[in-house]
């Protein structure tokens, strides 16, 4: 049961980290004073020339983004008109085909780990929280780019909802139907463009594109941007995770950090 109701007001989001100074502006967005050097570093550094290349490249990112500009939004009439469907287009996955085949209305979201209070949000619940609508370029990592409208909640707000998170939470841990996963660090979670998206140009989120919830997580390259959201969890580290490295692209090689 979800513990959302349109009386209640969430609690201040806790991000009380030494060093990360945060506060709400009046439209809920968040302000970084400076940049955590906790931010610069993915949770597990590749060895040798790589490893330092990634850490530079975070680093350097970082520091540039240190106050959390909003990545450039076009006008509507930008929109591609055939968004490509990448990957998995309909994951093969009997709970997932459960929840598709009602329409999502049982699909729900457990928000757990390093949380104050751990919830559950149906999709309803979603569309009844504060709400972004933003038109992005989604640049994949393999060679095209396309830009669409997305719509859905802060995750910022959903984090709230739950309480706020814990000193200890680092990381956002996601996991997909069809057995994608990816984690995300408190830098990323709360940009006011990071957004548990259920909307695409207007309508629902189309099944290809990751129906009924995907993550956007504008800064970041294709394979970063979760379709089929599963469940989210709150964690002081990625161990445990798939073969440990933060996400399953990183696990296949791919940079953990995916700055576009
Ligand atoms: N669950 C899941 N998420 C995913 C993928 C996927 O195959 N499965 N592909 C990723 C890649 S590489 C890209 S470029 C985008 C593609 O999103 P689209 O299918 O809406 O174009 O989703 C990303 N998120
Ligand atoms: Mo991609």
């Amino acid at each position: 049961m979800s513990k959302i109701s349109k009386h209640e007001k969430p609690e201040e989001f806790t991000l009380t980290r030494r060093k990360l100074i945060s506060r709400f502006g009046a439209l809920g967005g968040i302000l970084l004073t400076g940049c955590d050097t906790q931010f610069y570093k993915p949770p597990i550094s590749r060895g040798g020339l790589i490893g330092m290349a990634d850490t530079l490249t975070m680093a350097s990112q970082r520091m540039l983004m240190s106050n959390q500009q909003l990545v450039q939004e076009h006008d509507v009439s930008e929109i591609t008109e055939n968004f490509p469907v990448w990957n998995q287009s309909d994951p093969d996955d009997e709970e997932y085909q459960r929840l598709k085949a009602g329409n999502y209305v049982d699909w729900r979201l457990p928000i757990t780990g390093l949380v104050n209070n751990p919830i559950s949000l149906s999709l309803e619940d979603l569309k009844h929280m504060p709400k972004r609508t933003q038109t992005t370029m989604h640049i994949c990592e393999q060679g095209w780019s396309a830009i669409a409208q997305w719509t859905g909640a802060p995750l910022l707000s959903v984090l709230q909802a739950a309480g706020g998170i814990k000193p200890e939470a680092k990381y956002i841990m996601i996991d997909a139907y069809g057995g994608w996963y990816e984690g995300y660090d408190m830098f990323d979670v709360v940009h006011p463009q990071t957004i548990l998206a259920y909307g695409m140009n207007g309508k629902d989120l189309p099944l290809g594109n990751g129906a009924p919830v995907r993550l956007r997580v504008e800064r970041h390259c294709g394979y970063k941007q979760l379709k089929f959201i599963k469940s989210i969890q709150v964690v002081s580290s990625v161990e445990g995770f798939g073969r440990g490295t933060g996400g399953l692209n990183s696990d296949f090689g791919f940079h953990w950090y995916a700055g576009a």
